[in-house]
């Protein structure tokens, strides 16, 4: 029997629905396709959207029927930008080798181009297209997120796509929460919980209210909703764990479109160093507040100080070593240390000081490039892999031999048994496709209720170097080409030596350039013991050229 072609016709007449922009060039980039689009409503990314849905429809096809996802999101980025990107079967970032398949068929000028380009695709993965095909897609609350996904449908369904599956509004680490649960089998599912929205809440009340057990109810939490999707599943989520954690809710407006990160959420409060207008409203001193980004896949903590009343941060790397720290008692505390082996993961842009308590403490660290599939795929090697950007990205995993083992372990003291269950409780609370906003803080939540602390013990930890983060605008950033985990510059050839030679004159000084991933420009991060070396010698021609054009 023939193998089935691309219905050629049927692609073609909706494919020149959606013209591709002639002016604008597409790059599948560290966080997908992401765009401004013309209008609040859309319409810069529909042509890429449906070549989305033609591409996912192929690469679940290539996968024998399993669900890969598409999420319609651009996280922090003003309520005018859209964007989207495909999830792999496992609830992890598609696979790389990919992206390029993506690029190219975004940019595909004309209709017939974009046949040739399908067709050489085909054939070049050796995709059979009699296979099944399921696609799971979410959109975030951006107006935009409705044609987008009519674009992605209209895609799907040219493609043959026999089952589309549409979660309307919805958070990014649901979405892969729901891909990862789809594709496991029925004895698997039943563990893990069910593939749904509902699934997914009640898994995290449930593991919550276990590991609280015995606990006294936390003091109200402030949380920060970015005017976002947050929002959203919170109201679900809040009402089932109101009795040990009270939230107060803030920037929960998803009726104004424009209102979308605006003044809040995450990336304001780690841009800005500072908490949000609607936070510090209503803010006590020594009180818990955190932001969550527009698509909550992200969080940061801060208080203000009892005493002087100095706002603090307590980012991504605040998390991970309050989470590396706990859950390494944990293990220990269930006779588990020479089994069970953690490790962290962080990017350049970690503080120098949370590196350096990691390894005072014993933890192995590893630097890896920006972007959560790098840190994804790193933190995958260990027993249990925490990772963490500084930006508040990121989870805790615990592999697959790691569960095998804890179920397996016979405690042989109660407090091994109770370090065990609460090992395995972490398991279900903690994301482990990808990072969740709303997980990681229940997470924190569970951590400061068992170490009876507030953010002022946490904070206690380590002090951050000073830093500084300058965005520069440069004519070509794909000029700049980095090696060791975006530490060091290649290319243009001497600068790495100009830096160097600024560095070397400040106490603890670091400082790393690397061109962006989601912008056009390069970003600079410096850090050293003091703020003046942070900020750079006035002397310098470097800092200084970047400093000025960041504030251009
Ligand atoms: C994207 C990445 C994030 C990274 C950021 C860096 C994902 C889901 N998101 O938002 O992890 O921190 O890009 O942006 O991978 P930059 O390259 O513009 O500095
Ligand atoms: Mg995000």
């Amino acid at each position: 029997m023939a193998s089935p072609q691309i219905p050629v016709q049927a692609l073609m007449a909706a494919s020149d629905k959606y013209p591709k922009p002639h002016d604008i060039s597409f790059a599948y980039g560290t966080a997908g396709f992401r765009t401004k689009q013309v209008s609040l409503w859309g319409d810069t990314l529909e042509s890429t959207l449906f070549r989305i849905g033609l591409l996912a429809t192929l690469r679940s096809k290539k996968l024998h029927g399993q669900t890969i996802g598409v999420m319609i999101t651009a996280s922090h980025n003003p309520a005018i930008d859209n964007g989207a990107k495909l999830v792999d079967p496992r609830g992890e970032m598609l696979d790389a080798s990919w992206e390029q398949h993506a690029t190219l068929l975004a940019n595909a000028e004309t209709t017939s181009d974009l046949l040739k380009a399908l067709t050489g695709l085909i054939s070049e993965l050796k995709i059979d297209l009699s296979k099944p095909s399921r696609v799971l897609y979410g959109r975030d609350t951006r107006p935009s997120g409705e044609p987008l996904a009519k674009a992605l449908r209209a895609g799907l369904e040219a493609m043959g796509c026999d089952a589309p599956q549409d979660m309307g509004i919805a958070t990014t680490p649901c979405l892969h929460y729901m891909v990862k649960g789809s594709n496991l089998k029925q004895e698997a599912q039943i563990k893990y919980g069910a593939p749904s929205e509902l699934g997914y809440v009640q898994k995290l009340a449930t593991a919550f209210t276990k590991l609280m057990k015995g606990k006294s109810p936390a003091s109200p939490l402030i949380v920060d909703c970015a005017n976002g999707v947050g929002a959203v599943a919170l109201t679900k989520l809040a009402p089932l764990i109101s009795d040990i954690l009270p939230i107060r809710f803030i920037c929960t407006n998803t009726s104004d479109a424009s209102a979308l990160n605006h003044s809040c959420g995450a990336d304001y409060v780690k841009t800005n160093q500072k908490p949000p207008p609607a936070a510090l409203d209503i803010m006590e001193k020594g009180q818990r507040a955190c932001s969550l980004d527009g698509d909550a896949d992200r969080v940061v903590y801060y208080y203000l100080n009892p005493e002087d009343g100095k706002f603090r941060l307590l980012d991504g790397d605040k998390i991970a070593t309050l989470a590396a720290g706990f859950i390494g008692d944990l293990v220990k505390q269930a006779g588990l240390a020479e089994t069970l082996k953690i490790g962290v993961v962080q990017t350049a842009y970690a503080n120098g000081s949370s590196t350096q308590y990691l390894q005072y403490n014993g933890l192995p660290v590893r630097c890896v490039p920006t972007g959560v599939k790098h840190l994804h795929h790193a933190a995958e090697r260990y027993n249990i892999g925490v990772y963490f950007e500084a930006n508040g990205h990121g989870t805790v995993l615990f592999s697959d031999e790691t569960i095998d083992i804890l179920n397996a372990h016979e405690p042989r003291s109660p407090a091994q048994e109770t370090a065990t269950q609460h090992l395995l409780c972490l398991i279900d609370l903690i994301n482990q496709a990808v990072g969740d906003a709303i997980s990681d803080f229940l997470m924190v939540e569970v951590i400061l209720s068992h170490k009876r602390w507030g953010p002022v013990e946490w904070d206690q930890g380590y002090e951050d170097l000073p830093n500084r983060l300058v965005k520069v605008n440069v004519a070509d950033r794909f000029a700049f080409k980095t090696q060791d985990a975006e530490r060091k510059l290649v290319e243009p050839k001497g600068l790495q030596e100009r830096v160097d030679a600024i560095v070397n004159k400040f106490e603890k000084g670091r400082s790393f350039v690397r061109p962006s991933g989601t912008e056009d420009c390069v970003r600079v991060y410096a850090e050293a013991s003091t703020r003046v070396g942070a900020d750079g010698e006035s002397s310098s021609p470097f800092l200084i050229r970047c400093e000025s054009e960041a504030t251009s």
